[in-house]
C-alpha cells in the first residue's frame, strides 16, 4: 500500500514525552518538514526554551541549544551573527517568552535581528503545573488563579499585536493548530518566516495557539475546542505584518 504520509528525515524517531492532546507535536512536525522542504537540514540551529518544549533537542534531527529560560532570542542573535547563511530559529512557550524572557524577545525584534521565533502559546505554565501567564485569558482558572484571572491579575499579554509595531519586525503572524485546515495554514506560515529570514528581512515570529489538555483540566477534543472558542476573541489570528514585496 502506498505511504500517505511519513515521518520527516528532520524529525528522530522516539516517541514524545508530551501529554496526550497536547499541541506541540504537531508544532514540532510542521517546523521540521519545513525544515526538510526547504533542504536546510545541514543548515539549521533550533535554540529551545525551558517549558514543555525543552526537549525539543531530542527530537530535532539538526542542530539545537538549549540556553537558559527566556534567553532564547539571545542565544539566537549571536548564532544567526556568526552563521548567516544558516536558518536559525527559537521554539518557546508564552511562559518563557512572554513573562521571563520578554525583554530578549521584544529587543530581538527592536534590533530587527535576522532570526525566526516559534511563540507556542498555550495560556500558562504547562510544564511547572499550570501557573498564570502573562497570556492567560480574562476570568481563566489557573493553578494561580483559582478564582479565574481578574482585574488584580492584569490582563492577557498580545505578543503579536505589540511586535507588529516596531519597525525591526518584518513578518508576525498568528496560526493554531484545532483542525486539519488551520494546521496547514501554520505549515505555510511557518515556511513563509523561514523563507523571509533568508531573505534577511528581520525578524519574524510565528504565535501558534495551542490546546494544553491537561493543565487545562479538558479532554484533547474540548481543549480544541477551548482554542477555538475561547482564545480566538482574545488572540485573533491573521498576519499582522508582512514584508514589503511579499505576498500577504
Ligand atoms: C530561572 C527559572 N525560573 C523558573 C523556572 C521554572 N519554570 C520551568 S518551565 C516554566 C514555564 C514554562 O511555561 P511555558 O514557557 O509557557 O511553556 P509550556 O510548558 O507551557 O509549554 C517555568 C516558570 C526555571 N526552570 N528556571
Amino acid at each position: 500500500m502506498a505511504k500517505g504520509y511519513q515521518r520527516p528525515s528532520t524529525l528522530l524517531d522516539r516517541p514524545w514525552h508530551f501529554c496526550p492532546g497536547c499541541n506541540h507535536g504537531i508544532a514540532h512536525r510542521l517546523v521540521a518538514e519545513v525544515v526538510e522542504e526547504m533542504g536546510m537540514v545541514e543548515k539549521t540551529v533550533g535554540v529551545g526554551s525551558v517549558g514543555c518544549g525543552v526537549f525539543a533537542y531530542e527530537y530535532f534531527n539538526f542542530d539545537g541549544i538549549g540556553p537558559s529560560h527566556g534567553r532564547a532570542p539571545a542565544v539566537a542573535t549571536g548564532v544567526k551573527r556568526v552563521l548567516p547563511d544558516h536558518l536559525v530559529f527559537t521554539y518557546q512557550g508564552d511562559g518563557d517568552l512572554a513573562a521571563i524572557g520578554t525583554t530578549e524577545m521584544v529587543h530581538s525584534a527592536v534590533r530587527g535581528e535576522n532570526i525566526t521565533v516559534i511563540f507556542v502559546n498555550n495560556t500558562l505554565y504547562g510544564m511547572t503545573g499550570g501557573q498564570m501567564a502573562p497570556t492567560t485569558l480574562t476570568g481563566q482558572v489557573t493553578t494561580t488563579s483559582p478564582r479565574g484571572r481578574g482585574r488584580e491579575q492584569g490582563f492577557p499579554f498580545r505578543v503579536s499585536e505589540m511586535l507588529a509595531t516596531l519597525e525591526g519586525a518584518a513578518y508576525v503572524t498568528r496560526v493554531a493548530l484545532f483542525n486539519p485546515a488551520q494546521v496547514v495554514r501554520a505549515k505555510k506560515a511557518i515556511r513563509k518566516a523561514f523563507e523571509v529570514q533568508m531573505q534577511g528581512l528581520g525578524f519574524s515570529l510565528v504565535e501558534v495557539l495551542s490546546a494544553c489538555p491537561t493543565n487545562w483540566g479538558l479532554a484533547p477534543l474540548e481543549a480544541l475546542k477551548f482554542v477555538e472558542e475561547k482564545m480566538l476573541p482574545t488572540y485573533p489570528l491573521g498576519e499582522f505584518k508582512v514584508p514589503e514585496g511579499v505576498k500577504a
